[in-house]
């Protein structure tokens, strides 16, 4: 659990700092591939986007939106993650949509912070502010 101060730039810097970003979000990826087959299924997807916050942070998700439009908006996300539509999301896929969406928060926050509280240190929100955080002090 954590407060960062996050903003568009730093949020970017990571995303291009691509060693960074694929490690973090392969390392994100094994995580969230329960039954280690290395692809992510339509529910491991959904627990992946429920636990990243991410979505709710790009799609506006907040505790009053109906189940229904919950799984809705979930399928919709996992038919664009999975590019070639063979019903699992692959590593790559898993990268090229989280950049995506990492940007378009990116583009969202622009030159503004926001102050987020993380509840998971391994979020990549939370590695965005952790390099920013040792550039700073390099
Ligand atoms: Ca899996
Ligand atoms: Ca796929």
């Amino acid at each position: 659990m954590g407060v960062v101060i996050i903003d568009g730039a730093t949020v970017r810097d990571f995303v291009n700092n691509e060693d960074q970003f694929n490690k973090s979000v392969d390392e994100q990826f094994a995580t969230l591939d329960l039954n280690n087959d290395g692809v992510l299924s339509r529910s491991e997807l959904r627990k992946a986007l429920e636990s990243m916050r991410l979505i709710e942070i790009h799609y506006g998700i907040d505790v009053s939106t109906p189940p229904e439009e919950l799984t809705q908006l979930y399928n919709s996300i996992f038919d664009k993650f999975d590019v070639n539509h063979n019903g699992t999301v692959d590593r790559d896929e898993f990268r090229a949509e989280v950049k995506k969406i990492m940007l378009a928060i990116a583009d969202g926050l622009g030159s503004s912070p926001i102050q987020m509280v993380l509840d998971d240190d391994n979020s990549l929100l939370q590695k965005a502010a952790d390099l920013e955080a040792s550039k700073n002090s390099a």
